[in-house]
């Protein structure tokens, strides 16, 4: 207990463990009518990436079937997989985006 002169008010020293959240990774899955430019565009829009890194992220998914676009807490992955689907039905692609383990 350490009286740090703020007037009356005591402040008793403690140590409080934060837990880092859970990440969920976010997932783009291929399919064979999305245009790659779309993606790309998904990709700088939605989760941050530069050119570069999109245009590399899309390739794997279209080589490999899917890749990680980026690992977020629950909640923040949640909604990035709901706007990312809102987003490809309003412009009629068929993209599909998932969250690990849920
Ligand atoms: N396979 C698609 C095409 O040839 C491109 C594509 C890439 C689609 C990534 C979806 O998540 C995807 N046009």
């Amino acid at each position: 207990q350490k009286d740090h002169g703020h007037g009356d008010v005591l402040e008793l020293e403690r140590t409080v463990v934060v837990e880092p959240p859970p990440l969920y990774k976010v997932w783009l899955l291929n399919d064979d009518y999305t245009p790659m430019d779309f993606v790309v565009t998904v990709l700088t829009e939605f989760f941050y990436k530069n050119l570069e890194q999109a245009e590399q992220i899309m390739l794997k998914v279209h080589h490999e079937g899917k890749a990680v676009c980026g690992e977020y807490p629950r909640d923040v992955a949640e909604t990035k997989v709901v706007r990312v689907a809102r987003y490809a039905r309003a412009h009629g692609h068929p993209l599909q985006c998932v969250m690990e383990g849920v």
